[in-house]
């Protein structure tokens, strides 16, 4: 019988969105800044990847391969940047349950957050949780909504 395991997510955003610092508080680490260069496997369980996986769209196919070891997909937007990097439906691409994560509710207005929301939601996320990886604001549901204790 296959071993039981917590879901294993993979979080997908831009450079500087905070997904490693999210990784980093959902795991209970101590919070490091380091740019992430290759993906990175935290607690077994989360899949970091670097912001030009997304970025660039060399990579794009990599970010597939990688995805496919993943059962959610989790898309990181940061609520103070002025655009987004996701297509319109992205999500529809991983064939998988996709959750959308807006990053830096501590430095954000309503507006802002908004908008993050709205950039979540025409790429395909069928849920939203918006945090502050810094303050740990919000991290308790989403890690709840992703089946870590
Ligand atoms: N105020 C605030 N700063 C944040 C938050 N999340 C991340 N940061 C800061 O934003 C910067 C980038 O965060 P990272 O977590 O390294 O971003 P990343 O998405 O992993 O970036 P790459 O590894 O380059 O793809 C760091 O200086 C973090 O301290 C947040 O929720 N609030
Ligand atoms: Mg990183």
């Amino acid at each position: 019988m296959k071993e039981q395991h917590s879901p294993r997510i993979i979080l997908i955003g831009r450079s500087t969105a905070g997904k490693t610092t999210l990784c980093q508080r959902m795991a209970n680490e101590e919070l490091k800044y380091h740019k992430t260069q290759t993906v990175q496997i935290l607690n077994e369980t989360m899949i970091d990847t670097p912001g030009e996986y997304l970025e660039r769209r060399y990579f794009r196919g990599a970010l597939m391969v990688t995805a496919a070891d993943a059962d959610i997909i989790v898309l990181v937007q940061d609520a103070t940047e002025p655009g987004s990097m996701f297509p319109p439906a992205y999500s529809s691409t991983f064939a998988k349950p996709c959750v959308g994560v807006v990053t830096k509710s501590d430095l954000a207005t309503q507006e802002q957050l908004a908008r993050a929301k709205k950039y979540l939601n025409i790429a395909g996320a069928e849920e939203i949780y918006v945090v502050s990886g810094v303050t740990g604001e919000g991290v308790d549901d989403l890690v709840r909504r992703l089946g870590f204790q």
